[in-house]
């Protein structure tokens, strides 16, 4: 089986100019070791944002935004999933990355072991795949990357955390190396 560490890797291959906000703890840390770039935003603290911010990211912007997010923080944010069927724009990727726990403080099980945040994301009108399978993972990543609508690809893992140091940038640094960034995509209103 895949690990989150391995989802992350994947995805960060077909990634070029793309905006990515990532769930905050080991993802982020992993995606921080794996490929560095402004154009990353690191969550930091507040879990259950990611889906949201990458959301109004993506209402503002004229660039394809990438949600790396988690099962754990997307449970705690359920609504996301609707306001996000509701708007539905057209360059908006939820990448979920679903290990079926709290992975960054140990682990403990989510319950999507039995619930399916696939289903969830469909229920919400949300052009949403489940995918474990390394071939049909890069498939379907490089399908919804070309594709002009919004998407959800729930890539289930098994629950591992890279071992990684901490990011070393400054929580300002990040932010505003990450604004000035996406600068360029900004909506002409
Ligand atoms: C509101 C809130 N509750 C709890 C935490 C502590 N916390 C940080 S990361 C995390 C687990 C996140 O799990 P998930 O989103 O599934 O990502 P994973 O680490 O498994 O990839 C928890 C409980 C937090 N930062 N904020």
């Amino acid at each position: 089986m895949l690990r989150r560490v391995d989802a992350i890797r994947i995805l960060m291959e077909y990634v070029r100019d793309e905006v990515v906000v990532c769930n905050l703890g080991f993802p982020s840390k992993e995606l921080y070791h794996i490929r560095d770039r402004p154009e990353n935003f690191y969550m930091l603290g507040s879990m259950g944002l990611c889906s949201s911010i990458a959301l109004g990211l993506a209402l503002s912007l004229d660039k394809k935004v990438i949600a790396i997010e988690g099962d754990g923080s997307l449970l705690m944010n359920l609504g996301t999933l609707s306001t996000i069927g509701y708007t539905q724009p057209d360059n908006l990727l939820l990448y979920i990355v679903d290990n079926s726990a709290y992975g960054s403080t140990g682990n403990q099980r989510t319950h999507t072991e039995r619930i399916s945040l696939c289903k969830i994301a469909r229920a919400c009108g949300i052009e949403a795949i489940e995918v474990s399978q390394e071939g049909d993972l890069r498939r379907v990543i490089e399908e919804a990357l070309k594709d002009n609508k919004t998407r959800a690809i729930v890539v289930k893992v098994e629950p591992h955390n890279e071992n990684v140091e901490d990011i070393p940038l400054h929580p300002m640094y990040i932010k505003f190396r990450f604004m000035e960034s996406i600068k360029p995509y900004r909506k002409k209103r």
